[in-house]
């Protein structure tokens, strides 16, 4: 019995230093298993006098039953602490701030694009997109620009064969549409444009129009000059903005003209380097669709007259936003790019 005491205190207190449930597994196996330390003292029982069989029979049940208790509850505790640890180790802590989302915003030269179409689309011009590599008739000569015309040279040109090329305005849209549809119609033409300009100040090799075109039986001069002095007046926020149209030449409209503005930065006095000190900014170019442009597109020029215009998102950009260099428009600096959210 004496053994079974020193057994009883050797089991438990092995069971109350155990941590890892792979020991305390094995220490049922060495006291409580087949084989087991305490399960061995039942078969001494025989070498005992008969009447002491049931009362130590009796004693090593209960060291039996309080080892298996404290073996089970070992067990438990030490799972329950290494199931805390494991969620412990895998929490989301729901507290924490966010790491927050970095909000985009459009370019500005999309900004304009907005801007433009949405005043257009406001009085009934349909926006009409077409592609970027052309060829040499729908660019140039179906807009009175034959081969060896003077005003070719304004477009130094991206050839890609000797008649593919990429378009240097968006007027051959404009071509497609009226060989295609039947006037009246009111379209726009926003999209990439590209001449053969080293990037500057005020120039890119790649850049974006938005051209327009009218066409429809009474269709005046003064229809254009009302428009384009509105969508100016829109564009630029302001109901009193002066607007004047200067005679100028484009071999596809005749009589043609160039717009200004009243200069957005001095207010039209002249005192500012934004319009060199003349008190107008150069914003767009407009005119009468030339007849021959017309009849060459399949349009009677006695039934029908047109007018057209065209700008640079870029450079309205640049007015609207105070840029000064059209090359950001391409550098995607974030410094840049952000100011427009
Ligand atoms: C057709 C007939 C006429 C489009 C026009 C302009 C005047 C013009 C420039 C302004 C600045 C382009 O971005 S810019 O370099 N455009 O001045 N464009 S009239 O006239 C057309 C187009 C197509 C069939």
């Amino acid at each position: 019995m004496s053994d079974l005491d020193a057994l009883r205190l050797e089991a438990l207190t092995a069971v109350a230093s155990a941590t890892e449930l792979s020991e305390i597994e094995a220490l049922r196996v060495q006291y409580l298993g087949k084989k087991g330390a305490i399960t061995s003292q039942l078969k001494t029982l025989g070498q005992l006098p008969e009447a002491e069989r049931p009362g130590a029979g009796a004693r090593i049940n209960q060291v039996k039953t309080e080892v298996d208790a404290a073996i089970n509850a070992r067990w438990q505790s030490q799972t329950a602490i290494a199931e805390a640890a494991k969620v412990q180790a895998s929490a989301i802590d729901v507290t924490l701030p966010g790491r927050g989302l970095q909000r985009g915003a459009l370019h500005p030269v999309s900004l304009v694009l907005e801007r433009i179409e949405q005043f257009f689309h406001s009085v009934g011009f349909e926006s009409v997109v077409g592609p970027e590599i052309e060829d040499d008739y729908h660019n140039f000569e179906a807009l009175n620009l034959p081969a060896h015309h003077p005003a070719r040279a304004m477009h130094d040109t991206f050839y890609l064969t000797d008649s593919l090329l990429l378009r240097t305005h968006t007027s051959p849209v404009q071509v497609r549409t009226m060989e295609s549809q039947k006037p009246p119609f009111r379209i726009i033409c926003p999209g990439k444009t590209y001449r053969v300009d080293p990037p500057d100040p005020s120039h890119l090799p790649m850049f974006h129009q938005v051209e327009g075109l009218m066409v429809d039986e009474h269709c005046s001069f003064a229809d254009l000059k009302g428009m384009i002095t509105e969508f100016l007046r829109v564009f630029f926020e302001r109901d009193d903005l002066k607007v004047r149209f200067r005679p100028s030449y484009f071999p596809f409209t005749e009589p043609s003209a160039e717009v200004d503005v009243q200069c957005v930065h001095c207010s039209g006095t002249g005192h500012c380097r934004v319009c060199s000190s003349t008190g107008w900014l150069e914003v767009m170019g407009s005119g009468m669709v030339h007849p021959r442009v017309l009849e060459m597109s399949g349009i009677d020029s006695e039934k029908y007259l047109g007018f057209a215009f065209g700008m640079g998102p870029e450079r309205l950009a640049m007015l609207r936003y105070g840029v000064s260099d059209m090359r950001h428009f391409v550098e995607n600096d974030l410094r840049f790019l952000e100011q427009f959210q």
